[in-house]
């Protein structure tokens, strides 16, 4: 069994959670020191909180065992907003991560091929970078 500490954005979504940033998360996993107790990186949480997406996965990757996906702003499917998925889980790669991602979004079509279609893209991309 592993259990996964995730961070929330308080900015917008849940304003008094007590794990604001992705770093208390780590300093609480680190502090436990367990290999039960890992993070979730919801990206989404991330960015609206603290940004620096790509430096904040990679550099404790060791704990990262699950990522959620949504964009910024409205938390809908990945590529209608700011952030750059390709780029971000393409270092998630490079560092090392082979675990799950988890589409965590409210999507903005009613098609959810259309929603899935560049989210594939993306990922297929992302396989196949070195
Ligand atoms: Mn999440």
């Amino acid at each position: 069994m592993l259990l996964l500490v995730e961070c929330l954005n308080t900015l917008v979504d849940h304003a008094d959670y007590f794990i604001a940033s992705w770093q208390e998360g780590v300093t609480i996993a680190r502090e436990v020191d367990s290999a039960a107790v890992g993070m979730t990186f919801d990206a989404y949480h991330h960015q609206v909180n603290e940004g620096n997406l790509i430096s904040g996965l990679t550099q404790d990757i060791d704990l990262a065992h699950h990522i959620h996906i949504a964009d910024v702003s409205g938390r809908h499917e990945p590529g209608s907003g700011e952030i750059n998925y390709l780029n971000l889980l393409s270092a998630a790669k490079r560092a090392g991560y082979d675990g799950y991602i988890g589409l965590e979004c409210v999507p903005t079509k009613r098609d959810i091929k259309a929603t899935l279609a560049p989210i594939r893209q993306i990922v297929d991309q992302v396989n196949h970078c070195e």
